[in-house]
């Protein structure tokens, strides 16, 4: 149905209409213009109202026209033209790429994260159109899901593409959705929401750090281009860390922590400082700060001092050392030269492990550049071990030496055939250590578990027809350094 009006003068004798599509000719698209009239009569009426043939409705996306013929005379007549009208059948168009934002400034970017709660700016910019009827206004809410209005009640905002919301009190750690409805002049709509914001106004809580890439402090080094640093324990409640800030300084005296230069390391958790001009004698800290999603920098975190010391360490000589047979011992030996002299007891498959690290260089899990000789004494129970071992090279300095007592790995039955191999304590105490594991019914074979690559230091499978296993794992630490230990076993049926 169609309504339209004319303005005629005065000196009309009778008017006529006709519709059709803008642009064709006068009754095209609403009449059959080969066998139906396109002119009716209407005499001195100004008004009329069209109903369309259902066979030849209005089309979707197209203009219409009416037009008015005015006779002034019997041959004389003014034709006139209305303005197109677009007939719309639907709802506004979400655009692709294009999505509501959230932000707190200028909304070139959708933020995930703010550390305001009181306000917040919704964008839609060119987020919705219809090419039809084009959009008469927009409604705009504020949630905490999708869709939803607990925390603003939807609200005609007419054709602004931006809202700003004061005064709120928005929760910490609660995610809010902005939901947009875009409705058209005939009165279709279509809405779209956000990805959402999360409020976060907590700094992270800052963590450990260490004065080498291996988690653990040092009091000295006598290298002097190079420092290590590592850390853990960073974190932040409401969103998370996004970045680490790194610095080293001189910490002697009074050292004035706003003014260190940071090196942004992304999401590492290790850094080494290179070619940095360290002093002889003086004592180097790092300092880290981790900064969270929302922007917000913790607290900073120092590590321990690190003396550079260049003058070679004295020799010891330790002239007894025992290995008690019931205790994981661990020794650490800050120098070089070293030589241990002494019994040492420990119980029968029980063996010596040796991590030490030269030059500071990756901690190695067996043993380095260590010469070592023994006697043994066999009795029932317990192997008497006398040991010397000094450090070949005594020009490489040595770091540290960790002393342990390698526990054998063990066999335990489960249900059935199944069984638990356990390397607890066969290899050094080392997080970052990945084992390949083999295991077959004969020397040499890997017919039970084949090159299996874990960091566990378990594995648990299925043994039949065999009374005895050979097991080979070799342990991989982060470096790439390696260790291999081989046990045949036993199994108890
Ligand atoms: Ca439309
Ligand atoms: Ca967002
Ligand atoms: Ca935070």
């Amino acid at each position: 149905m169609y309504q339209s009006s004319v303005d005629g003068t005065d000196d009309a004798i009778r008017y006529e209409w006709s519709i059709g599509i803008e642009g064709m000719p006068e009754g095209e698209g609403i009449f059959d213009i080969k066998i139906e009239p396109v002119w009716y009569d209407v005499g001195l009426d100004k008004n009329l109202t069209i109903c369309t043939n259902q066979k030849l409705p209005l089309q979707h996306g197209y203009s219409y026209v009416v037009y008015v013929r005015q006779w002034v005379s019997q041959t004389t007549y003014t034709q006139f033209a209305s303005a197109g009208i677009l007939v719309d059948y639907t709802p506004p168009l979400v655009r692709k790429g294009k999505f509501v934002k959230e932000s707190i400034d200028s909304c070139l970017n959708d933020i995930e994260f703010s550390t305001e709660n009181t306000t917040l700016t919704a964008c839609w910019k060119g987020v919705f159109s219809d090419q039809q009827s084009g959009i008469l206004h927009y409604f705009v809410s504020l949630g905490t899901i999708p869709e939803g209005d607990d925390v603003m009640k939807s609200e005609n905002i007419g054709l602004l593409e931006t809202k700003r919301w004061t005064g709120l009190s928005l929760n910490q750690g609660t995610k809010y959705f902005v939901t947009v409805m875009a409705v058209n002049n005939i009165g279709l709509s279509t809405s779209s929401y956000s990805d959402g914001v999360v409020i976060d106004f907590e700094k992270p809580v800052n963590g450990v750090v260490f004065n080498t890439i291996y988690h653990r402090n040092i009091p000295a080094q006598a290298a002097d281009k190079v420092i290590g640093s590592s850390w853990h324990g960073f974190n932040d409640r409401h969103s998370f860390i996004k970045e680490y800030l790194v610095a080293l300084f001189e910490c002697d005296g009074q050292s004035n922590l706003t003014s260190l230069r940071y090196v942004n390391v992304g999401l590492k958790t290790k850094h080494q400082f290179k070619g940095a001009p360290l002093k002889h004698n003086r004592n180097y800290c790092i300092a880290v700060k981790a900064i969270d999603a929302a922007g917000f920098e913790s607290n900073v975190s120092l590590s321990t001092p690190l003396l550079i010391d260049k003058t070679p360490p004295k020799g010891i000589k330790c002239t007894s050392y025992e290995v008690t047979d019931f205790a994981f011992i661990e020794r650490q030996i800050h120098d070089q030269g070293l030589e241990l002299i002494g019994p040492i007891s420990f119980k029968k498959d029980e063996f010596l492990k040796f991590k030490i690290n030269l030059d500071h260089t990756a901690p190695e899990i067996c043993c380095g550049d260590i010469a070592f000789t023994y006697k043994e004494t066999e009795n029932t129970t317990m192997t008497s071990v006398s040991m010397k071992w000094a450090v070949i090279d005594a020009e490489s300095g040595l770091d540290f030496c960790i002393l342990t007592l390698g526990i054998p790995c063990t066999i335990e039955k489960l249900l059935g055939v199944e069984y638990k191999i356990v390397w607890d304590n066969t290899f050094m105490k080392e997080e970052d250590l990945v084992y390949t594991v083999n295991i077959g019914t004969a020397e040499g074979n890997a017919d039970l578990i084949q090159n299996k690559r874990s960091t566990e230091t378990h594995a648990i499978l299925d043994i039949e027809n065999t009374d005895e296993i050979f097991v080979a794992i070799e342990a991989k630490s982060e470096t790439g350094l390696t260790c291999n230990y081989r046990k045949m076993m036993k199994i108890d049926v």
